[in-house]
């Protein structure tokens, strides 16, 4: 296992369903648990010791409203962690955006967007992490970009086309 994922609640399910989708087609091992960082303390830290245990290199953390959940496994490790602030109804999300996004010098989170997008990103950015020491990986990030930027030309060309 090399990406450890934890939800803050399992209505946060939606936000990452890509990023799976997104780790399962780099063919990166991943793990998932509904933890919270309020809720469920100490099973939250637990979980964090075991996941370094089982070999998790980077964590990711999709939490909303208050969403401190990024910012105490940060607390808990030295591997990078990367938080998703999910779009609530309250605020649109702009609550969890600001917790995920404004910790303090000392504990970095590395923040993506919020919700979906950033569900997807958070795994990408996973990958580029992994990719640093693994050329298989690195060699499937320019592929992947490749396809994203023929997409694009596609699309353009499609347009063209109704004109
Ligand atoms: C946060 O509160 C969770 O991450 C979730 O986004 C939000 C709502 O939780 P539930 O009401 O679905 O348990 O802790």
């Amino acid at each position: 296992m090399k990406v450890m994922i934890f939800l803050g609640s399992d209505s946060d399910f939606d936000v990452i369903e890509d990023g799976l989708g997104v780790l399962k087609g780099f063919g990166v091992p991943f793990s998932l648990e509904v933890t919270s960082a309020h809720r469920s303390p100490e099973r939250t830290a637990r979980l964090i010791r075991e996941a370094e245990a089982a070999g998790a290199e980077v964590f990711i953390a999709v939490a909303g409203k208050a969403a401190h959940l990024a910012g105490v496994v940060a607390a808990h490790t030295v591997r990078p962690v990367i938080g998703v602030p999910v779009d609530s109804d309250a605020l649109a999300g702009m609550d969890a955006l600001l917790s995920t996004v404004q910790m303090p010098k000392g504990i970095p989170v590395a923040t993506v967007a919020l919700g979906k997008h950033g569900g997807t990103n958070a795994a990408l950015l996973a990958v580029q992490i992994l990719a640093l020491a693994d050329e298989k990986l690195n060699a499937g990030l320019v592929d992947h970009r490749a396809k994203m930027a023929a997409g694009v030309e596609a699309a353009s060309k499609k347009l063209r086309g109704k004109l």
